[in-house]
């Protein structure tokens, strides 16, 4: 058993609820002001984020539901420009201040920092996303807090492989065992725990009803002292909300 050391988070349904009225949003934003009559409901794009990564995902949606688009010579290219144009009316909608923090996620952060445990972040998205929720939502030096955020394109095989951990392990040169992971999608999960990580997860609507059985603890969210959480599955004691303490307790176990 390692001594915990390191926190590393998610950032998309894990730190904010992003997906549905944020890069949903964007993304239809892009199509619409590049002249493409696609639209993302809410329930497609539940469908659609079995695909981790914009452009991944907008290569996919091509692929699989427009069998009437007639793709460009350099389809990889028009993907890139169209995921260029969403990230802006993304970072817009960040800066509208759209899309909040989850519960307990600004009170863990500082808890930790104060406490000296190092945090890093995994992510599919792209890394003026992650950079642009921070500074919104924790303030312009909130990126430095994190030791390493790994973002985007940064490995080519995106969750749910495990190389966007594998790469914050080496990169904080910590061995899996002295971390904790936060997640809130079973991809997530599965990218974590394939690279050997202790794994609590967070649920959201779109990700409620998946398979979290490899996790640790299981929760609605990681509460507040007013606001406690609703354990899914897992035993955090008589613990009502996520602070470090339970954090070691969990990792120890
Ligand atoms: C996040 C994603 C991302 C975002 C879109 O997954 O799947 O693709 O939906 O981000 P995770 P970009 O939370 O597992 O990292 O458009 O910036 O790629
Ligand atoms: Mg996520």
């Amino acid at each position: 058993m390692g001594e915990l050391r390191a926190l590393i988070f998610d950032v998309d349904g894990t730190l904010a609820d992003t997906e549905r009225d944020g890069h949903r949003v964007a993304f239809n934003r892009a199509f619409a002001s590049e002249g493409l009559d696609w639209e993302w409901s809410v329930l497609l794009y539940g469908e659609l984020l079995a695909i981790a990564g914009g452009k991944e995902r907008i290569g996919f949606y091509i692929k699989e539901y427009r069998p009437d688009f007639a793709p460009p010579a350099d389809l990889d290219r028009f993907i890139a420009d169209l995921h260029a144009v969403k990230t802006r009316y993304y970072q817009q909608l960040v800066a509208e201040g759209a899309i909040p923090l989850r519960r307990g996620v600004k009170r863990l952060l500082k808890q930790a920092r104060e406490q000296g445990m190092r945090l890093a972040i995994a992510t599919t998205a792209a890394l003026p996303n992650v950079t642009a929720l921070l500074e919104h939502t924790l303030g312009l030096d909130s990126p430095s807090w994190f030791e390493v955020i790994a973002a985007g394109d940064i490995v080519p095989a995106k969750k749910p492989a495990p190389d966007v951990y594998h790469y914050v392990l080496e990169a904080m040169a910590l061995n899996a065992r002295d971390c904790l992971v936060f997640e809130d999608s079973h991809h997530g999960l599965l990218a974590s725990s394939q690279a050997g990580l202790k794994t609590i997860v967070t649920v959201n609507t779109y990700t409620r009803d998946q398979d979290f059985s490899g996790a640790i603890l299981v929760l609605n969210h990681l509460g507040e002292p007013d606001q406690p959480f609703t354990v899914l599955a897992g035993n955090a004691g008589d613990k009502t909300y996520l602070d470090i303490a339970l954090a070691y307790h969990l990792h120890g176990n």
